[in-house]
């Protein structure tokens, strides 16, 4: 069998699809736990949770300000442009949900989706509740205040140890409720399978009678929850496989 024969979708086939960061490392992305990832230089602990934030604002400004800089002079790569295109094709029978913040798969004409960990170009209050906005503003050195109370600004991003927005969770509930009964494929793409609860859709969804299909540079910790592997690069993979 063509190991990139693609999947059947034509007729009623629904199609969920769970990106991490080895889609956007085609596009000069660090990834996290790959050799010289982000996680190899900074304790996650440390920039990427509440405790960290607290304890050092200005460092965790100064990761997410350099990553909002690299991330603004980064394109979308074929990856990215295959999931857009597959959209474009199923409608309503399609929803993306990424881990990545990136938001290269909006730069690359993705709608149908949803953002699980936030977005790198939106920033929020920590002091009051006025609505995320966004912000492609660097902060570096001086510590972004609120206008409204004068609380800490802090980057719209889901830390570790932090619940996913109930409406993102809720969406994609709503998808796989709407799959009930019919044809569907959960794909996952360039994650290695280590955060939850995104980590947990493969099973969840198999459970509920979806074929199963990892994109990945290599076996990632979950493997063996999917039906089908396709070993490779994302940017190659996925506009052969969804062609
Ligand atoms: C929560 C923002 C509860 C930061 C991120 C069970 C249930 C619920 C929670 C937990 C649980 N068990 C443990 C937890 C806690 C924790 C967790 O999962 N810990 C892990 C480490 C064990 N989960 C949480 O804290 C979550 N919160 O559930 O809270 C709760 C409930 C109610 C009330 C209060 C609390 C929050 C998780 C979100 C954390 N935030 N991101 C930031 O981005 O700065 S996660 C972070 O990791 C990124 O978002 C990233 O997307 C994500 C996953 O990483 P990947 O995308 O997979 O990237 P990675 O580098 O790991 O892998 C890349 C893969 O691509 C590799 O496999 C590589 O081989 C491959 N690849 C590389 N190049 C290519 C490629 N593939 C194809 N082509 C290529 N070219
Ligand atoms: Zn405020």
């Amino acid at each position: 069998m063509d190991p990139l024969a693609p999947p059947d979708l034509d007729g009623d086939t629904r199609l969920l699809v769970l990106t991490g960061a080895g889609v956007s490392a085609e596009s000069g992305i660090p990834t996290f736990r790959d050799a010289n990832g982000l996680w190899e230089q900074h304790r996650v602990e440390d920039v990427a949770s509440p405790e960290g934030f607290a304890a050092d604002p200005a460092l965790v400004w100064r990761f997410y300000s350099l990553r909002r800089e690299a991330a603004a002079q980064i394109v979308p790569n074929a990856g990215h442009a295959a999931l857009a295109d597959v959209e474009r094709r199923l409608g309503d029978r399609f929803l993306l949900a990424t881990q990545n913040v990136d938001g290269l798969h909006r730069v690359a004409g993705s709608e149908r989706l949803v953002e699980m960990h936030g977005n790198l170009f939106t920033s929020r209050c920590a002091g009051c509740d006025r609505p995320p906005f966004e912000d492609r503003v660097a902060h570096h050195g001086t510590l972004p205040r609120c206008d409204r109370c004068g609380g800490l600004l802090r980057p719209h991003i889901v830390w570790f140890g932090e619940a996913l927005d109930p409406a993102v969770l809720a969406r994609i509930d709503a998808f796989i409720a709407g799959c009930k009964g019919k044809r569907w494929i959960f794909l996952a793409a360039g994650t290695s399978g280590a955060v939850y609860p995104a980590a947990g859709l493969v099973d969840r969804c198999r459970r509920l009678g979806a074929e199963t299909v990892l994109v990945n540079l290599e076996a990632p910790e979950n493997v063996r929850s999917f039906g089908r592997v396709v070993t490779g690069r994302s940017g190659d993979v996925l506009p052969r496989l969804l062609r």
